[in-house]
């Protein structure tokens, strides 16, 4: 929900579509179409909320989460890019967690509306800040197609005369009733436990959430199905361009260290990640490009 959120309209973009502000300036896109309602920010270029009419929201949004340039957005769907979480070298030059793409103003570079839905895309070109933590050249568009599902492609064009790789995620944090009775299902038979030093284990063929939980599955092709139980609803994702999948909820303890999140905000938040983690990343020759997806239904 973001009726917390006050905000005006400083341009209209087409009938569903306007630009708002809050009171310092922060910039959103806001959808309000016969069949859904959605928000962006340009801050990251970040899907802060998903709610199609007369269902309960399908995307998580912190209510404790500050709007401010220097910070990433607590939910919605954050985009991680150019590494994920913490690397070697990231930590060595105290770079912020999962990159500076969430981070960093996007620019609204396209627009469609049409009967049953919204296309819209995001860009972020490298700047000489970029290149000061992240020496290349790049291109990276999101595109977002808003219907009766959430479909995000990031594209990453390599435009510099080099070949690099990268990692990250579309980290989405979906909005469940109570994650206490939620279960996922479709998830690899393996995967590697960061509660648990990264160690690699056999995972069940459903995982009931019932803690604190930080696991890296393998990717598959099967489709992911979470069992948003309270809400009597199945929410079901399929993911593309991914090496891994993400699934995480902080629990009772871990929730209580985040500013940013309700100490009660595990109840209603789950993430299940389309992600690149692997640590060699993925290799974007000079010149081409890579398309990271999410699809959320
Ligand atoms: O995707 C799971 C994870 O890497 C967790 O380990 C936790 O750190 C979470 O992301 C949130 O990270 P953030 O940097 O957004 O606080």
């Amino acid at each position: 929900m973001i009726s917390h959120l006050r905000l005006k309209t400083t341009k209209n973009l087409s009938p569903s579509i306007n630009m708002q502000v809050d009171d310092n300036g922060f910039e959103f896109v806001v959808i309000n179409h016969k069949n859904f309602d959605a928000t962006f920010s340009l801050h990251g270029a970040h899907l802060i909320h998903f709610q199609i009419k007369q269902q309960a929201p399908l995307i998580y949004l912190s209510k404790s989460t500050p709007y401010n340039h220097s910070k990433a957005i607590r939910g919605g769907v954050p985009i991680c890019w150019p590494w994920f979480g913490n690397t070697e070298e990231s930590k060595s030059k105290n770079l912020p967690s999962h990159g500076f793409a969430r981070i960093s103003q996007w620019i609204l570079s396209a627009v469609n509306e049409y009967e049953t839905g919204v296309d819209l895309e995001f860009t972020l070109t490298a700047t000489a800040e970029t290149k000061a933590i992240w020496n290349h050249d790049f291109s990276l568009t999101l595109k977002a197609s808003l219907s009766d599902h959430i479909e995000l492609s990031l594209v990453t064009d390599n435009t510099s005369n080099e070949d690099f790789t990268y990692g990250g995620a579309l980290h989405t944090y979906l909005h469940v009733a109570d994650s206490g009775r939620c279960s996922v299902e479709g998830l690899a038979a393996s995967y590697k436990d960061s509660l648990d030093n990264g160690k690699r284990k056999n995972s069940d063929q459903i995982l009931n959430i019932n803690g604190s939980v930080d696991s890296i599955y393998d990717a598959n092709e099967q489709k992911i199905v979470v069992n948003d139980e309270s809400n009597q609803r199945k929410i079901v994702i399929n993911n593309k361009g991914n090496d891994s999948v993400v699934v995480w909820n902080p629990w009772i303890e871990i929730a209580k260290k985040f500013v940013d999140l309700p100490d009660d905000g595990y109840k209603t938040m789950l993430c299940v990640e389309s992600a690149i983690t692997a640590k060699q990343g993925v290799l974007v020759k000079s010149g081409c490009s890579h398309t990271l997806k999410t699809v959320i239904k």
